[in-house]
């Protein structure tokens, strides 16, 4: 038995199924999962000293690699100070006042400590600024874990076994309406059937917790429009494609401009953080300048915010990185769509930028009901296989592949022979 299997054993007596996260689990490959102990460039390594080319890559802050070197030493000079003061801090205002410098549609930001709450306090602005309650979501969408968003779920909710999940009221999500991703159609009933009762439309502007599901062209903007007719809000929630598809994130990449956007991890580099953002009007209905409470001891925390101001002027002052990205996720998805031609393979491919999941159906993929259609055992055989040779995929067909820009030539190269070689075991 190797370190990770007695760890687990270990793990699942103190924590519920041994994780802290439940797509951790590795519960739908049918694996126990491997414990991580150390990351560098695009390498991971496990306790037992495997090392793996990393596709998870944090879920997508990593946009580095692991461990950037002047990330790691603004962060050590940070804890010098002190960890946490749970004051105001200078830091803070530099990390927002870079943010709302660089993203034209974000005039004000509010640091929270994850996606969840992020998302969680853009609905409770939305709600406070339009005096409606109704909020729009798209199933498969995946907005964190608070109770009004766990409707029609993607990511761990997907292979957990139960629709949504236990213990959320009727009431928590009475007023959450359930769109078809990638239909418009779906959500201009929506809107006709509520009737000046929709706060806010929230949406993944790339689906990417139920496997990365781009939306089809006019999609976005359709939703722009439904909104501004609709006196709705727009909310982007782009805490996988934000500062990743472009550093305007998808607003930027698309050109639709959303009225607040939620960020999650990639803005603290790897740390702890969230963030919500937007308009000004709107961000000061946000407390203590409006009526909107929302509070955080740990928010805008200086270790944190070291991280991810460092990360943030990186990505900014090297601009043709996303270039290169895309250049070595093109070679990746590109080569890997060639595979799946070569050997007739019966899978799709989808993917925007360095993000991509291959999907085990032959329907194409473009919303919820056509993810699920996916075979969930033939993926977890692929992954066991990749996993076997080296490369550490996210554990569930429902999840998304993250490039970084140390994934260079050799590295995809690496990955796509392994590629080819599971075709070839079909
Ligand atoms: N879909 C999640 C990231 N957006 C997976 C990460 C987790 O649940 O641990």
């Amino acid at each position: 038995m190797g370190r990770s299997e007695e760890l687990f054993k270990e793990a699942v007596r103190y924590i519920p199924g041994g994780v802290n996260s439940p797509v951790r689990a590795y519960g739908n490959v049918g694996m126990t999962p491997r414990f991580m102990q150390e990351a560098t460039g695009p390498y991971i390594v496990d306790v037992d000293g495997n090392r793996y080319i990393d596709y998870i890559c944090s879920w997508g802050p990593m946009i580095f690699g692991h461990a950037n070197q002047e990330v790691l030493s603004k962060v050590v000079a940070a804890c010098q100070h002190g960890l946490s003061f749970g004051t105001a801090t200078e830091i803070e205002v530099d990390v927002a006042k870079f943010i709302c410098d660089h993203i034209p549609h974000v005039e004000m930001v509010r640091m929270v400590n994850s996606g969840t709450e992020a998302v969680m306090s853009a609905l409770r602005v939305a709600r406070g600024f339009t005096g409606r309650e109704k909020i729009v979501k798209f199933a498969g969408c995946y907005h964190g874990h608070s109770d009004a968003m766990l409707v029609s779920v993607g990511s761990g909710v997907m292979t957990a076994g139960v629709p949504d999940s236990l213990g959320v009221t009727k009431g928590a999500t009475k007023d959450t309406l359930t769109a078809t991703y990638n239909d418009l159609e779906s959500a201009a009933d929506l809107f006709s059937a509520n009737e000046g009762e929709i706060a806010a439309v929230i949406v993944e502007p790339v689906g990417a917790n139920m496997g990365v599901v781009p939306p089809k062209p006019g999609f976005l903007e359709g939703l722009r429009k439904l909104c501004d007719e609709g006196n709705a809000l727009l909310i982007f929630d782009e805490v996988i494609t934000g500062f990743r598809l472009a550093f305007g994130g998808a607003a930027e990449y698309y050109g639709v401009t959303p009225d607040l956007v939620t960020y999650g991890k990639i803005i603290g580099g790897g740390m702890p953080v969230g963030a919500y953002g937007g308009r000004r009007e709107i961000m000061e209905m946000v407390s203590p300048v409006g009526g909107v409470y929302q509070a955080g001891t740990l928010s805008g925390n200086p270790i944190a915010m070291a991280a991810g101001i460092t990360q943030l002027q990186i990505l900014h002052r090297s601009k043709d990185m996303y270039t290169r990205l895309n250049v070595l996720s093109q070679q990746l998805y590109g080569e890997m769509e060639q595979l799946i031609e070569q050997y007739h393979m019966p899978y799709q491919l989808n993917h925007v930028g360095s993000l991509g999941s291959l999907f085990f159906t032959e329907q194409e993929v473009i919303d919820y009901g056509s993810a699920k259609a996916s075979d969930t055992v033939a993926f977890a055989e692929y992954f066991r296989f990749m996993l076997e040779h080296g490369i550490h995929l996210a554990p569930s067909q429902f999840e998304a592949m993250f490039l970084s820009c140390m994934h260079e030539e050799d590295v995809i190269a690496e990955t796509l022979n392994v590629v080819e070689a599971f075709f070839k075991s079909k």
